[in-house]
């Protein structure tokens, strides 16, 4: 089963599935494996490892210390080209189709396709869309692109119905790491409404029933950093995917 396939039965079976994300620029090399078993442990369902600034030199070296204590996927969320590695399992191939700067819709992938066909790595095509959260992220700086407006669902759900009309497999709503605010319930509600491809939300997450909040209006995929970031308790991460498992058929 490809990884794509995975991360949909994951979400499927549990009503939606928790994606942790994991910023080798924000967590010591030693405790990579320790925090990896215990999300794992927790019910994390897929790890994501990038950042929009990779500084230090751990990128490769946290890639392999995430695949050596965990059976969970292991999926690129990559910040720059810099960041592919044939020790992941699949990479999310990005589109920032919410700006219009041409690097970033298609020219960085250009570069970096025949570097991810030659590593083999599963490449999953993802619409990536900038949300309007507070303040200027990381993300919307280094891209140069401006974000959607946290009050435009409707030109959100114009987006990610050209993203599947396009043939993208994922669309990412991004309100940015530490967003004040998360992309609000309204935006996902008519993103979800509108399109069919699932919809993976992260960005200034909180709380597990914010969370919670965002698989209701329609998210498939949750996206938490920050969070888990400061010494993060494994009673909080399973707080987390208990939450974002609707559907857990523990629960019912
Ligand atoms: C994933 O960039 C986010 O989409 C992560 O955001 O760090 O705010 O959880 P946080």
């Amino acid at each position: 089963m490809s990884i794509y396939q995975t991360l949909l039965s994951a979400s499927a079976s549990q009503g939606a599935a928790y994606c942790v994300l994991v910023d080798p620029d924000k967590i010591a090399p030693e405790t990579v494996a320790p925090f990896i078993e215990q999300a794992t442990e927790a019910g994390v369902d897929a790890f994501f490892v990038g950042g929009s600034l990779v500084m230090a030199d751990t990128f490769e070296e946290c890639i392999r210390s995430m695949k050596a204590h965990t059976t969970k996927p292991v999926v690129i969320f990559p910040g720059s080209i810099q960041q592919i590695s044939k020790s992941a399992d699949a990479i999310l191939f990005l589109s920032i189709i919410s700006g219009r700067n041409a690097e970033h819709l298609i020219g960085d992938q250009v570069l970096a396709a025949p570097i991810i066909r030659k590593m083999n790595l599963e490449a999953i095509s993802t619409g990536y869309m900038l949300i309007e959260s507070g303040k200027t992220t990381s993300a919307e700086f280094m891209s140069g692109t401006r974000p959607i407006p946290r009050d435009k669902p409707d030109i959100a759900a114009a987006h990610a119905l050209a993203a599947e009309y396009l043939g993208f497999k994922l669309v990412y709503l991004e309100a940015g790491s530490g967003a004040d605010q998360s992309v609000p319930e309204e935006m996902i509600a008519a993103v979800a409404h509108y399109c069919s491809i699932p919809l993976i939300v992260g960005g200034g997450l909180r709380t597990p029933e914010a969370a919670q909040k965002k698989v209701k209006a329609g998210a498939r995929f949750i996206v938490t950093g920050n969070v888990l970031e400061s010494g993060s308790s494994a009673s909080l991460i399973k707080e987390f995917a208990d939450a974002i498992h609707t559907r857990n058929p523990l629960k019912v």
